[in-house]
């Protein structure tokens, strides 16, 4: 699979471990999706935060550079070049073995984050190329690898030297290979999300961001002196704040915890671990650590200040959280993590240590501030009523609506209940609804229209939007039910359909129906678009047919633009299209309903930081950036190829 990169006989051919990687690089980076791809870009960037966890390294300075490829260099020591025991370079050692807890296990190559360099060699196995400029001991000493091969001669063993310098660090140009990548664009948004992360992990880091590849250059700088405090602050940037934030910070069995804690008023919590500096997207032991300790503490308080009397039961977890925006952060000097994507933090001790340090810490905050612990403690509440009120709707909407498809009237039901097979189509309007109707394959495409605009769920509560009928509709035909902060009756399993496609028109009014149900999804039924069910679908503007060939769909005014230069000297007729309702039932199947001529764009979300950054928009007042939000975001995501 791997070519063979022609290099020169003094070089080490590829080592068997990077061929593995080669093989299987879904283990190593998870993924070969874009996901995968920044991952790459993550590595390299860890290495350098090691460099600083060291207290060696300020800034690092990371460049999407305009050929595809990625530059990231710090001002740390440099990798050591010296001669290693395997009789070369040990900058090349680092570079070609993999380092799955094997040699370099030891305190010299080890910090904070775990082995020193770990991961530069899966970059390297598969990057077209890497090219590694060391600054150290009074020279830039120079490497460079094609898939993984070494391709510079040593020289006795020695990296070779291309210069002089007084300065020390690690720069790695790296470009990403389209043998195993499926897309080898970095996503930038992404990539300055998590950058901004580790600049909030690590309050004295400068991390200098670069974009070349556009016309115009975009550069920023993240620098945040305020760390975690700073991070929950920006969480909350776009929502109502009910104190200032709360920071703990302690130490036990040489295990350092910090937390910062701040409520709103919206109904929803966010709590974000981080392990050594790592992000936890599936949480883990510290997580479920701060959870029991926080819950166990506000109910004492309650029950102290007699806001539970006795017979009142506890506050639910969910209900303790209700608004709750936080940072777990811990170092460890041990850290292990369970699950297939390694993102659960897995420590036993991490639970236990965590409770007991931010059960002590919060407890001497709370007893000098109470007016913080009333907010917090009056959110509880709020939570618990509504818990109760929703609990009531639950049982009356599942029990008399359960599963019955006929008396949702709007909904055309497909045939097939293989889930696997079936798609739902949300359609705006009742007329576009009536020629989706007509046009769907109704073996395995079911279609509900809806009229006008659905609740906006962030602004409506919980009992109005469960007694919204649209809403109701749509919850009994996926059947899986929800999930809200209070309790998860979520089961994916049930899900009835593999497809879930939003199909509204390319205008504002389409946008704003897609935003809400967007809301909708992300609030009440997350795991859907988490798992990739949730797509929209994109009707093309306008129709041409040429006197000769074949016509077209564009879905665009600049793929138009483009037809008009490619076909200057061609007559055709242009067709626009105004709205789904405008399409007889045959267009619509050819553009939107077709599997083999559609377009759909799956909706992602690729991390939390997003996923708050995403929240804001679409709660938020202001129209514009949700609605640029919808387009920018639709265009980033996958087309979804069916054919
Ligand atoms: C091994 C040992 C030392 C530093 C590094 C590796 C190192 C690795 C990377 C990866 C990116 N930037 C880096 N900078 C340094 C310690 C060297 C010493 O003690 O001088």
């Amino acid at each position: 699979m791997a070519k063979k990169a022609t290099y020169d006989e003094s070089s080490i051919s590829v080592l068997e471990g990077l061929e593995a990687v080669r093989k299987r690089p879904g283990m190593y980076i998870g993924s070969v999706t874009r996901k995968g791809l920044n991952h790459l870009i993550y590595e390299i960037v860890d290495n350098s935060v090691d460099e600083h966890l060291a207290g060696v390294c300020d800034t690092i300075w990371v460049t999407l550079e305009k050929d595809g490829s990625c530059t990231v260099e710090d001002n740390g020591r440099g990798i050591p070049v010296g001669m290693h025991a395997k009789g070369m370079s040990a900058a090349r050692v680092v570079f070609t073995t993999l380092h799955a807890g094997g040699k370099f296990d030891n305190s010299a190559y080890k910090t904070s984050g775990g082995l020193h360099g770990v991961g530069s060699s899966v970059v390297n196995a598969l990057s077209t190329y890497m090219d590694v400029e060391i600054s150290r001991d009074g020279y830039v000493h120079h490497d460079r690898y094609e898939r993984g091969n070494p391709v510079i001669p040593l020289e006795n063993g020695l990296l070779p030297k291309i210069g002089k310098t007084k300065k020390t660090g690690t720069k790695i140009n790296f470009l990403p290979d389209p043998e195993i990548f499926e897309k080898t664009r970095f996503k930038e948004d992404e990539v300055k999300s998590r950058l901004h992360e580790t600049a909030y992990l690590n309050p004295n880091l400068t991390i200098v961001y670069e974009d070349r590849r556009g016309e115009e250059v975009e550069h920023l700088e993240y620098h945040e002196p305020d760390g975690i405090i700073g991070f929950v602050k920006d969480l909350n940037q776009n929502q109502e704040v009910l104190h200032d934030v709360i920071y703990l910070k302690g130490e036990s069995e040489g295990i350092v915890v910090e937390a910062a804690v701040q409520y709103t008023n919206e109904f929803h919590e966010n709590i974000l671990g981080f392990c050594n500096n790592i992000y936890n997207s599936e949480g883990g032991t510290h997580i479920t650590g701060f959870k029991t300790v926080f819950t166990t503490v506000i109910n004492n308080y309650a029950r102290e200040l007699g806001i539970l009397k006795e017979k009142d039961p506890n506050f639910t977890g969910a209900d303790v959280r209700n608004g709750m925006t936080a940072v777990v952060s811990i170092k460890h000097p041990d850290p292990r993590f369970e699950g297939q994507t390694k993102t659960k933090l897995d420590n036993q001790d991490a639970d236990r240590v965590t409770k007991k340090v931010v059960g002590d810490e919060i407890v001497l905050f709370f007893d000098k501030n109470l007016d913080t612990l009333k907010a917090v403690i009056s959110c509880a509440e709020k939570a618990a009523k509504i818990r109760k009120t929703e609990e009531k709707a639950k049982t009356n909407l599942l029990s008399k609506q359960k599963f019955s498809f006929d008396s949702n009237g709007k909904l055309a039901n497909c045939e097939s209940r293989d889930a696997s097979q079936c798609e739902i189509f949300i359609v705006e309007g009742d007329s576009a609804g009536g020629s989706a109707k007509t046009a769907r394959n109704r073996m395995f495409q079911a279609i509900l229209p809806i009229r006008g605009k659905i609740l906006n769920v962030e602004k409506a509560s919980i009992d109005k939007v469960l007694a919204n009928a649209e809403i109701k509709t749509m919850i009994n035909a996926f059947g899986c039910g929800f999930s809200e902060g209070y309790g998860n009756d979520f089961d994916i399993t049930k899900l009835r359909y593999d497809k879930i496609v939003i199909m509204a028109d390319a205008d504002v009014d389409g946008a704003h129906i897609s935003t809400l149900l967007l809301t909708l999804f992300y609030r009440f039924m997350p795991e859907l678009i988490y798992a990739g069910h949730v797509y929209v679908a994109m009707p093309p503007l306008y129709k041409v047919v040429p006197q000769k060939g074949e016509e077209e769909y564009l879905y665009d005014d600049a793929a138009l633009e483009k037809y008009r230069k490619t076909h200057a000297n061609q007559k055709f007729t242009l067709q626009r299209y105004k709205g789904l309702g405008e399409m007889d039932a045959d267009q619509l199947w050819e553009t939107t309903l077709n599997p083999k001529t559609r377009m759909l764009k799956r909706i992602e979300i690729e991390d939390s930081m997003m996923a708050s950054d995403m929240t804001a928009l679409l709660m938020g007042n202001d129209v514009l950036p949700r609605k640029e939000f919808i387009y920018a975001h639709a265009h980033d995501a996958e087309v979804d190829n069916q054919a």
